[in-house]
C-alpha cells in the first residue's frame, strides 16, 4: 500500500511540474492524456489496488480521487491563465480596425424581377403625373366587389375563385359584410377616390392580389398594376393616348397598340389593349420560324381599359355629371415574362437562385 500511495504522491508531484511548464493548450491536453487518460498514469496506479487488502483499498482510493480532483483542477488552471495570457497579448499588440473595409468584397444582391418590373411600370406612370396608391390586401367584399358593379350573383364572386376570410379572426371582430384576399388592386383606387375627393386624380396602384388558381399561367397570389385618370372632360382618345405612350416605353419606341372592344363590369365602354409582338417585332415570324410567344398573330394582350363606368365613380364619391375618367388594369408577371422571354410564372415563386441570379 505505501508502495501504491507512494506513486500516487510521485505523478502529483509530476502533474504540477508539468502543468505549470504547458505552454499552450495543446500540451494541456496531453498532459491530460498523460495523467488522466483510460491508458494514463493514474489508471495505471489504480490497476495496482487488486493486490490491495479490503482495508487498505479504501485509504488508496481516497488518495487516488484526492490526486485526480487536484490533477483536472490544475489542468483548469492552466489552461485559464494560458487564456488571459493570450488576451492579455492580444490587447498590448497591433489594434484592429474594425472600420476597414473587408477583404473580400459581399456580392450586392439586386431586386426580385417581379419587383422591378413593377417599379419600372409604376416609374413610366410616376412621369405621365400619376402617385403611387396602396391599400389593404384583405379587402372588405364591398370595395373589392360591390363598388366595382360586380353584384352579388357575379360569377367573378365564385367561392372557388376567391379566398374568404373569417372575419371574427380579425382584430377589428365583426365587419361589416364580408371580408376577402383581393382579387385586384381596384379597392385601393375606390378607396383614393373617396380620400382624395375632387378631381383630377391620376393614381397608380401596384400590389398583390389573389385568386384560387395554380397552374402554369396561374398562381394564388400574383401582381397586378392598376391606373385611374378622372377629371373633367376625360375622354377615351386621353385612354388612348396614355396607353400607347406606355406601350412605347415599357416595350420600345416602335411598339404599335390595337384597342378590341371588351366587357369589365366596372368600365363602360371596356377594351382589351394588345401591343406588337416584342419578340417577332410584330411580324409573327421569328428567325425563320413561326413565333412562340404572339402564336404568329404579332400581337400580345397585354392590357384591359376602359372608360370608368359612372356607378364606379359615385361608389368612390365623385360625380359623374361633372367628372369622367379611365382605368386600366395589367399584370405584372405577364409584362415581365414577356420582357424577359420566361415561359413558366412559376419561376417567380421558388427562389431558385440560378433562375434570380439572371435577372
Ligand atoms: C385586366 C383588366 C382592368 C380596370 C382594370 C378599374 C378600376 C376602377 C374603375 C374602373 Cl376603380 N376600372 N380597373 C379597368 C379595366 C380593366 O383590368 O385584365 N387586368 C389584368
Amino acid at each position: 500500500m505505501a508502495d501504491l500511495l507512494g506513486q500516487l504522491e510521485a505523478l502529483a508531484a509530476a502533474a504540477r511540474t508539468a502543468c505549470a511548464a504547458a505552454g499552450d493548450e495543446k500540451a494541456l491536453e496531453e498532459l491530460r492524456v498523460r495523467f488522466l487518460g483510460k491508458k494514463g498514469e493514474l489508471s495505471a496506479v489504480l490497476r495496482g489496488m487488486g493486490a490491495l487488502s479490503a482495508e487498505e483499498r479504501p485509504r488508496v482510493g481516497e488518495v487516488a480521487n484526492r490526486v485526480r480532483d487536484e490533477v483536472e483542477a490544475l489542468l483548469g488552471a492552466r489552461k485559464a491563465a494560458l487564456g488571459e495570457a493570450a488576451l492579455e497579448a492580444e490587447l498590448a499588440g497591433q489594434p484592429i480596425d474594425v472600420t476597414l473595409a473587408g477583404r473580400r468584397p459581399l456580392p450586392r444582391g439586386h431586386r426580385h424581377p417581379l419587383t422591378r418590373a413593377a417599379e419600372e411600370i409604376a416609374g413610366i406612370f410616376a412621369r405621365l403625373g400619376y402617385e403611387v396608391a396602396s391599400g389593404p390586401e384583405i379587402e372588405l367584399d364591398w370595395y373589392n366587389f360591390e363598388a366595382l358593379n360586380i353584384p352579388a350573383d357575379h360569377p367573378a364572386r365564385d367561392m372557388q375563385d376567391t379566398f374568404y376570410v373569417d372575419p371574427s379572426t380579425l382584430r377589428e371582430g365583426r365587419a361589416k359584410g364580408g371580408v376577402l384576399l383581393r382579387t385586384h388592386t381596384s379597392p385601393v383606387q375606390i378607396r383614393a377616390m373617396q380620400r382624395i375627393g375632387e378631381p383630377p386624380i391620376r393614381i397608380i396602384c401596384p400590389g398583390r392580389v389573389y385568386r384560387s388558381d395554380y397552374d402554369q399561367t396561374h398562381s394564388p397570389m400574383f401582381h397586378q398594376v392598376e391606373g385611374l385618370c378622372v377629371d373633367t372632360k376625360i375622354t377615351f382618345a386621353d385612354l388612348k393616348g396614355t396607353l400607347a405612350a406606355f406601350a412605347r416605353a415599357y416595350f420600345g419606341p416602335g411598339t404599335k397598340t390595337r384597342f378590341r372592344p371588351s366587357y369589365f363590369p366596372f368600365v363602360e365602354p371596356g377594351a382589351e389593349v394588345d401591343v406588337s409582338c416584342s419578340i417577332c417585332g410584330g411580324s409573327g415570324r421569328k428567325d425563320g420560324r413561326r413565333c412562340g410567344t404572339c402564336k404568329e398573330t404579332g400581337w400580345l394582350e397585354v392590357l384591359g381599359a376602359g372608360m370608368v363606368h359612372p356607378k364606379v365613380l359615385r361608389n368612390g364619391g365623385i360625380d359623374p355629371t361633372r367628372h369622367t375618367g379611365f382605368a386600366f388594369g395589367m399584370g405584372v408577371e405577364r409584362l415581365a415574362m414577356l420582357k424577359y422571354g420566361i415561359d413558366d410564372l412559376r419561376l417567380f415563386f421558388d427562389n431558385d437562385l440560378r433562375f434570380l441570379e439572371q435577372f
